[in-house]
């Protein structure tokens, strides 16, 4: 055990986050007579090279990795005589090596600036978020209904030159060749439905189609990009150009030409063979989902089948209007509109991310000073406050600890209501001065940008829309409008799943698609199946799709069908008709049953649960909304028990008399900030672990509390609960379990929480421990294992809670002293 008496630190290194490629500095002071430094990573001596330089002046140290690799990530530990700090160096998320020269490899076939603005739009429920984003452009609210899960805008585009916004142009040319498209699918269908009517030759319809010197003037500038070959007369000069290109670009040389000979006879070629395939495919899934499934499934194929036909179209729109918006000097945008209900906090922070603008919408008489968290914590009440919003997005933050300039991701605060005041100037300088003297000494304003904008939907007054649109263009140009570099061929294909969404959406055909059919359509632009997996990651990270490479069956279009799900088993209204014996299950037990799933699902025709069931549960759980329970064909839905009680309750009611039982201390993981899904998150993953105890033969979850056996004897419960930024746990033994478990719990918690950080962004903690008997919510009474070892006078410490003193080696001794090995 090391001696942590010996304070030898000064200042402690902290965990840096970086991308491959930058630098990493670790900084810390050490006292000036203390033993040599030794450095160590993952348990070994670090050795200098001109990627890893070591250094010192006085009590300031340094270690600086140059030019970061993924291998450089991991466990560093600062050891001076027996004292030490572990740090992480994490090396952002970044593609696999694989998925990296997938990448490098596409880029060489052409690449090109992909810059798009996201604007999210959030607050609480009923501020006016909608009514703005319907404002900003220029509609009117007269018919605003309120926002379920998310709508996305993409209407408009900011012309670089002067930040003016222009709406509803670029798309004109989409909104036509998706006519065109949707004409060839009830073609299809007409075929499809009556193969022994005589049918008019299937023909592309030639109007509004592209004029071929258009396409000449298109051809020279990139090696890959599909050709049109609109006019007859140009078919085989352009066929042949084609042809050269995608033969130097890939071996799928007999697809792609397939396609560039657009006569009326491949068409049903394509067709038919789709059928054959449709069929085999159709035989080979069970009899259930049989009828249901070879009608949608038909309807997509048809729609895959129709896009592939116009895919020179599509193509051509692309490339016509990148070079719209790049003569132009257009960048385009998308607005989230995220509702404020509780009941999607946890599923859209899924959805927030690192490159947006937030436009954080407050109504101007709610009382900022008030909006701070109340003292008892309500999950359900937190999205009221403006601290939770500001939160949400300060734990994603571009990490500088050091930094005195602004945070990103920026954020734009907009106060709507200002109709409802009289003394409209007075208010605003009022309002400026509360949330000045409310957050102005916390790190997390610093990612407001400029003044609040003081607006109203209902009066409306054209300059200050223009004013607040003229600041998020700003904006957008100091965050170079998000710049990426990608694939010409990705951008093409995104293009094309656009057209996919749409018309899914127009046939009513479900969000989900299939992967074979997503694959046809690449296989277009000539992107292997091995490249559209990493396509697809990198359009689920940005948030266009969800797709899991370990699940590819089907492909969700739509991130708002991810809401839909959610809103399927938590809307009250929907589970109107249910019948009460099942609605007690998932209120008082959290159990959600297959049947009411069922049940509840099919009252959402649109997503068409009975062809796509496997997948959504799939998903459904990957995202810890619902967790299987052991050997039953039912899941926990824990987020959905409103039943609440005390630990102290919990504990009697888990304990006769008879059985008399121990607890450890508490150990509380105290976050700067714990999201929702955090705790859900880890919640789950508990109960997929352990088995969940019974209390009055009910699953012992609660709000924010859940108790599981540690091990089959059953001799060990471990409570874990949620408060305002804290998870604590506590081992109640009805027998001695041993050290073992302690040691094995905090590991388990240490490694989820990595786990997450990994998957989402970096969660600041400490571990603390408290009394017993304190009560795990309130804050006063936690302590560190440090500040534990110096503030410790005859082997006791001071509770704060209780206001007396306690046995230091009580609180030490099982959960805490275990801490150390994971914390320090
Ligand atoms: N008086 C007033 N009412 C507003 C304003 N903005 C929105 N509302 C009203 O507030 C209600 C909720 O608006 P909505 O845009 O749906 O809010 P959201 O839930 O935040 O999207 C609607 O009845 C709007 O007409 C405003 O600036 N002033
Ligand atoms: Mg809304």
């Amino acid at each position: 055990m090391p001696l942590l008496s010996e304070a030898y630190f000064l200042k402690d290194p902290s965990d840096i986050e970086c991308k491959e490629g930058e630098e990493a500095i670790f900084t810390f002071q050490i006292r000036s007579n203390s033993p040599s430094v030794i450095l160590l990573k993952d348990g070994k001596d670090i050795t200098e090279n001109d990627n890893c330089k070591m250094s010192s002046e006085g009590i300031h140290h340094e270690l600086k990795l140059i030019n970061t690799k993924y291998t450089d990530a991991g466990e560093y530990i600062v050891q001076v005589g027996q004292s030490y700090r572990k740090v992480q160096l994490n090396i952002k998320e970044l593609p696999t090596i694989e998925e990296k020269n997938t990448y490098l490899n596409a880029l060489q076939f052409g690449e090109e600036e992909r810059r798009y603005v996201r604007i999210q739009v959030i607050g609480k429920d009923r501020v006016g978020k909608t009514s703005l984003v319907r404002r900003l452009l220029g509609k009117g609210i007269d018919d605003v209904i309120s926002t379920d899960g998310i709508d996305i805008d993409k209407s408009c585009q900011i012309r670089t030159s002067d930040g003016e916004w222009i709406i509803g142009e670029v798309e004109e040319e989409k909104v036509q060749i998706e006519k065109r498209i949707q004409q060839a699918v009830n073609m299809k269908q007409e075929v499809k439905d009556h193969p022994s009517k005589d049918h008019p030759k299937e023909t592309k319809d030639k109007t509004n189609m592209i004029n071929p010197s258009k396409v000449h003037s298109l051809l020279a500038d990139k090696k890959n990009n599909r050709i049109i070959s609109a006019d007859e007369n140009n078919e085989n000069e352009l066929a042949s150009e084609y042809t050269k290109h995608t033969s130097d670009a890939s071996n799928n040389k007999e697809n792609a030409t397939d396609t560039v000979y657009l006569s009326a006879d491949i068409p049903f070629k394509n067709f038919e063979n789709l059928d054959e395939r449709d069929m085999e495919e159709v035989e080979q899934m069970p009899d259930t989902f049989q009828k249901q499934n070879s009608e949608t499934s038909n309807k997509s194929d048809l729609i895959t089948a129709a896009i592939k036909e116009y895919m020179d179209d599509i193509l051509f729109y692309v490339k016509d209007k990148k070079h719209k918006m790049t003569s132009e000097g257009l960048v385009e945008c998308g607005i989230w509109d995220f509702a404020g209900q509780k009941d999607y906090y946890a599923t859209h922070q899924t959805f927030f991310t690192q490159d947006a603008i937030y436009l954080l919408v407050v109504d101007i008489k709610d009382d900022i000073e008030a909006v701070q968290h109340s003292k008892q914590f309500d999950i359900d009440l937190s999205g009221e406050y403006i601290d939770f919003w500001l939160d949400s997005i300060h734990c994603f933050r571009v990490d500088d600890e050091d930094t005195t300039a602004h945070l990103c991701p920026p954020v734009i605060i907009v106060c709507t209501g200002i109709d409802k005041v009289t003394e409209i100037e007075a208010e605003k300088k009022e309002y400026e001065n509360k949330f000045l003297k409310t957050f102005g000494t916390q790190r997390k304003s610093r990612h407001k940008r400029g003044m609040i904008h003081f607006i109203s939907n209902t009066e409306f007054h054209k300059e200050d829309f223009e004013n607040l649109k003229q600041h998020i263009s700003e904006i957008a140009k100091e965050m170079n409008y998000f710049t990426n570099k990608l694939p010409t061929k990705w951008i093409q294909l995104e293009n094309v799943l656009a057209v996919l969404k749409d018309l899914k959406k127009q046939n009513k055909s479900g969000s989900c698609e299939k992967l074979e059919n997503i694959l046809e359509l690449a296989h277009e632009i000539s992107i292997t199946k091995d490249e559209l997996i990493c396509f697809l990651n990198y359009q689920h990270k940005i948030g266009n799709i969800i797709f899991f490479a370990d699940k590819p069956g089907y492909i969700i279009l739509q991130p708002q069908w991810l809401v839909d799900c959610f809103k399927c088993i938590m809307c009250d209204d929907i589970k109107k008709t249910c019948i009460p014996e099942d609605l007690y299950e998932l209120k008082y037990r959290g159990i959600l049953s297959i049947n009411l799933i069922d049940n509840l699902f099919s009252k959402v025709p649109d997503l068409r649960f009975g062809e796509y069931e496997p997948h959504i549960l799939d998903v459904m759980e990957k995202f810890d909304i619902i967790v299987k329970r052991d050997s039953t064909k039912s899941y926990y839905l824990p987020c959905m028990i409103t039943r609440s009680s005390t630990p102290e309750d919990i504990m009697k009611k888990c304990h006769t008399e008879k059985s008399h039982c121990t607890c450890t201390p508490w150990l509380v993981f105290e976050f700067t900030f714990l999201p929702i899904a955090y705790y859900n998150h880890i919640l789950f993953s508990y109960i997929r672990k352990y088995t969940v105890c019974k209390v009055d033969e009910l699953p012992a979850l609660y709000a924010g509390k859940a108790v599981v056996f540690l091990d089959e004897t059953k001799f060990a419960r471990l409570i874990i609960c949620f408060s305002r930024n804290a998870l604590s746990l506590q081992v109640w033994e009805s027998k001695p379990v041993g050290d073992g478990i302690y040691k094995k719990i905090i590991e388990e918690l240490c490694d989820k929480i990595e786990e997450l950080t990994g998957q989402f962004h970096k969660l600041h903690y400490k571990i603390k421990a408290k009394c017993s008997n304190g009560d795990p919510s309130i804050s006063a009474g936690r302590i560190g294992y440090t500040e534990l070892t110096s503030i410790c006078k005859d082997g006791e410490y001071f509770c704060e809670e209780h206001q007396n003193s306690h046995s230091k080696d009580n609180i030490e001794n099982t959960l805490l002293k275990y801490a150390l090995i994971v914390s320090i």
